[in-house]
């Protein structure tokens, strides 16, 4: 396999470009690709501060070296998540504080959840939700997020999602018809209050395995251990599902989601005006909420109060 660009040594095929590289093309090929994803959908500025939330995984990581590369103002943000199980949450932490080290000391906030609110995540399987603690640690997750950025003014929140990861959560969704959730699927999402941030999703025209060979061929060093509760997660039935559409159809996965993102901007997915939630205060907390009183986070930590009792 040759690279398209100068006939050297390709080290990766990427058939739905029609496109091999070497790694020396390769790794000039994914920032310009997540540079035009950032103009394209208008994510940020150059005068812009960005708040990058790593994991310690080659997504996240990767997504922060090439912010930096392309010249963007960037800080990250880690959450330990107080996930013991072979020691993953500091494990994690060690990776992304390395990284930090290794390019001359970036600026990194960590929000340790156990410390800060006095459980973890593996905590909130105590209260019978077990088989929901996704869906409840990324409900922390997005609350940290939100709380980082409004204490530091930040202008947008960046994620590792690639198109695996938004193709797996489409699909799940179509096959649900999720409307609300569908309509609310985008590289951007606008700030739905003055406080908040947008969130932005830069690698998402990357597949995953570019992100994986991006990471390894640029020596990124990053968490390999998977997350305990992963296992659990549907997303990863459904990236299975479209791998084989894949293998089957070359760029299926690509199509997918960058036709769902064209109909999406054609208007398929326009939200209703009348249907805009009404936004208050959590009593608690001070964040935006549409869940009444107290936001949905602030409830979370109130019902595992009550179990304790
Ligand atoms: S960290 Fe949290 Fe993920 Fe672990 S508990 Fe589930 S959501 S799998 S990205
Ligand atoms: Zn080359
Ligand atoms: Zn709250």
């Amino acid at each position: 396999m040759k690279c398209d660009q100068c006939g050297g040594v390709a080290v990766i095929g990427m058939p739905q470009h029609r496109l091999h590289l070497c790694a020396e093309h390769f790794l000039a090929w994914v920032p310009r690709m997540v540079e035009r994803t950032i103009r394209r959908y208008q994510m940020f500025t150059h005068d812009e501060c960005v708040l990058v939330a790593v994991s310690g995984g080659k997504d996240s990581l990767s997504l922060w070296e090439i912010l930096i590369e392309l010249g963007y103002q960037t800080e990250g943000l880690y959450i330990n998540l107080g996930i013991a199980h072979e020691d993953y949450s500091d494990v994690s932490q060690r990776h992304v504080e390395a990284f930090a080290a290794r390019h001359g000391g970036l600026p990194l906030r960590i929000v340790d959840v156990r410390r800060e609110y006095g459980r973890g995540i593996p905590d909130l399987g105590k209260t019978g939700r077990g088989r929901r603690m996704c869906s409840a640690c990324g409900l922390v997750k997005r609350h940290i997020m939100n709380r980082v950025a409004r204490e530091g003014g930040y202008a947008a929140i960046a994620t590792g999602h690639n198109l695996d990861d938004e193709a797996a959560v489409l699909l799940q969704n179509t096959l649900h018809w999720q409307g609300s959730y569908l309509r609310r699927q985008a590289p951007v999402l606008p700030a739905s209050h003055p406080g908040l941030a947008r969130k932005v999703k830069p690698l998402c025209h990357l597949y995953e395995r570019e992100t994986a060979a991006y990471a390894l061929v640029k020596e990124i060093s990053f968490v390999e251990l998977e997350c305990p509760y992963s296992v659990r997660a549907t997303t990863i039935f459904y990236k299975e599902l479209l791998n084989r559409l894949e293998r089957h159809s070359r760029g299926a996965k690509q199509q997918f989601y960058l036709s769902f993102l064209k109909a999406r901007e054609e208007g398929l997915f326009a939200p209703e005006p009348e249907s805009a939630p009404e936004l208050g205060e959590c009593r608690a907390c001070g964040q935006p909420t549409t869940a009444g009183e107290l936001c949905a986070f602030c409830r979370l930590w109130q019902a595992m109060e009550e179990h304790d009792d």
